[in-house]
């Protein structure tokens, strides 16, 4: 069903039966306290704001009855898909597969590798897991997405300037239309979210367009 979603640059029609949900990586790792995102020095609580509007879209998506995909950044346990650029760059208090409170850092199966609980996955919904920043990269998105017929993704996740785009932009690419959810998606650097929505939304939307979680939601209603 095409349905008129409010956005920047521009209202866009979606036709729903072809719109994916898709939630980056609102992992407890990135969320919550003794994850990889304060092991980098974060302050997760940051991430925090994007919740509830990832909840309300969510919830929205599965009673028009979309195809949602959550993704999860994270490695297998022997790291043998974690190039050691990833796993040596920075200076962290735990680095990727090292034990913290929630498990071993960034490692699938891990307490800490799961979604937050208000996001949990329902049985039947796509989880992709991914090695990399993108949801392209070394995944099976692609292919599940033409499986779908899928020509417009909403997205919401974390963060915003690392996940959030490397997907946006490589969806970009790939020819999907892309709809930015501003408050579904967060940073741990403030302007660097606000700048990431910028971007995508500049020269007449370059990457995609921008859109607040209500204007979605009242839309997919
Ligand atoms: C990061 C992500 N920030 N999901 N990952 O390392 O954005």
């Amino acid at each position: 069903m095409p349905v008129l979603i409010e956005a920047k640059p521009a209202p866009l029609v979606v036709d729903l039966a072809r719109t994916a949900l898709v939630l980056i990586d609102m992992q407890r790792d990135f969320l919550e306290p003794g994850g990889f995102g304060e092991s980098l020095g974060n302050d997760v609580s940051l991430l925090a704001a994007a919740v509830e509007p990832c909840r309300a879209v969510l919830a929205a998506a599965r009673a028009a009855g979309m195809l949602v995909i959550h993704t999860r950044e994270g490695h297998e346990p022997d790291l043998s898909d974690a190039p050691p650029a990833k796993l040596e760059r920075g200076a962290p208090t735990a680095r990727i597969g090292e034990a913290g409170p929630m498990g071993r850092i960034l490692i699938r199966g891990e307490p800490g590798h799961a979604i937050v609980p208000a996001l949990a996955p329902l049985p039947g919904e796509i989880v992709i897991d991914k090695p990399g920043k993108g949801a392209f990269y070394a995944t099976p998105l692609g292919a599940v997405l033409e499986a779908h017929g899928i020509t417009t993704l909403l997205v919401g996740g974390v963060t915003t300037e690392v996940c959030v785009h490397t997907t946006v932009r490589e969806a970009n690419d790939r020819g999907y239309r892309c709809v930015v959810l501003a408050d579904a998606c967060a940073s741990y650097v403030p302007h660097f979210h606000e700048t990431g929505l910028a971007m995508i939304a500049a020269q007449g939307g370059i990457f995609g367009w921008v859109a607040a979680t209500d204007a979605a939601v009242a839309a997919i209603r």
